[in-house]
């Protein structure tokens, strides 16, 4: 995994040198033989439908292309590693002029991304980090998922506030091996580490960032650990699902065990102002525009920052009702 620290030396780097390593030399579309102006073809590889961040980000990556007369190549992997590497390939037979994709995992990428370097395409990452070298691809665009899991436990310090007794955290992990998964874990640490030895994780394991993996787990969880109090989820479907057995232990989400969550959906503020999800630290997944802008980029032979990160808040049960009308996803 490339450090946050790495990732922006390799930023500032990038920019100094205002070299696109990664991207070579193909002929731009913009810039074809016949002096028209072809249009750009993208290949995107999707992790695949499993929350309803996914599918709002699929949403906003297919209406960006269409809103910026991009061609997209569109692929779901269904969480599956091999379909997306698969995928690339296809897109470097295809010739396409940019290949798009958010890795399921970190790791095991670069044989595939050194095949499309070998190609001069460019490779963008969206949304999930990979531990491959930084020269194998352009730029990424997506979020701090290490702040986000900071973020979660602040949000945690709030709902807590004035409570006594003992703080019994179950934790339901993302994806096993995902970048969102492997940082949001370590920044929810980190705070724990520095401010709040009191606190104790006492279950943790992988619902897959999917409601059913929630709901199976939570389930054990509660069987195993009657103690627990709090829930910190990696993602809003985890706790949706959780919530479920939550309620079928005869137990009150929200107030016998306090949720924290991430992402930020409809549903996860459906739930906040129902007082049954204490507080969201949001994730933004309407990351389409910003991709199809660096597509642009990248073949105009700009420079890109190496990491394009996107924006976002935090909600507490409080801010759920208020909020719900204006969000986008
Ligand atoms: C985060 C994204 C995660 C979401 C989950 O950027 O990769 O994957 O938090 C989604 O909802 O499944």
């Amino acid at each position: 995994m490339i450090s946050r620290r790495a990732l922006l030396s390799g930023a500032v780097a990038a920019a100094a040198a205002g070299t696109l390593a990664a991207c070579g030399k193909k002929e731009s579309p913009s810039s074809s033989s016949s002096g028209g102006t072809k249009q750009i073809t993208l290949g995107f590889s999707q992790v695949g439908s499993e929350s309803g961040w996914r599918s709002a980000n699929t949403s906003s990556v297919k209406d960006a292309a269409a809103a910026a007369g991009i061609n997209l190549k569109f692929s779901d992997a269904q969480q599956k590693q091999e379909n997306q590497i698969q995928a690339i390939r296809d897109y470097i037979a295809q010739k396409v002029d940019v290949i798009s994709f958010s890795p399921v995992v970190s790791s095991g990428w670069d044989t595939v991304l050194k095949e499309a370097q070998a190609a001069k395409i460019p490779v963008i990452l969206t949304d999930r980090q990979v531990d491959s070298s930084q020269d194998l691809w352009v730029s990424l665009v997506g979020s701090d998922f290490e702040i986000e899991g900071e973020r979660a436990a602040h949000l945690l310090e709030k709902v807590l506030q004035g409570a006594t007794g003992a703080v019994n955290i179950a934790v339901l992990e993302g994806t096993t091996g995902s970048a969102p998964a492997t940082q949001r874990a370590a920044g929810f640490k980190k705070v724990m580490d520095a401010s709040h030895p009191d606190w104790k994780i006492v279950a943790s394991q992988t619902g897959d960032f999917t409601r059913d993996g929630g709901k199976q787990v939570m389930a054990a969880f509660l069987t195993s650990h009657p103690e627990i109090n709090v829930l910190f989820a990696h993602n809003d479907d985890m706790a949706l699902g959780a919530i479920q057995s939550i309620q079928a232990a005869g137990k009150k989400p929200g107030t016998d065990i306090k949720i924290v969550s991430i992402d930020g959906v409809h549903d996860g503020f459906v739930a906040m102002a129902a007082g049954q999800i204490n507080a969201i630290a949001e994730c933004n997944p309407l990351l389409g525009p910003q991709l199809m802008d660096a597509v642009k980029k990248v073949l105009a032979g700009q420079t890109l920052e190496k990491w394009i990160k996107t924006q976002e808040a935090d909600f507490v049960a409080a801010d759920a009702a208020a909020a719900l009308p204006n969000r986008k996803y």
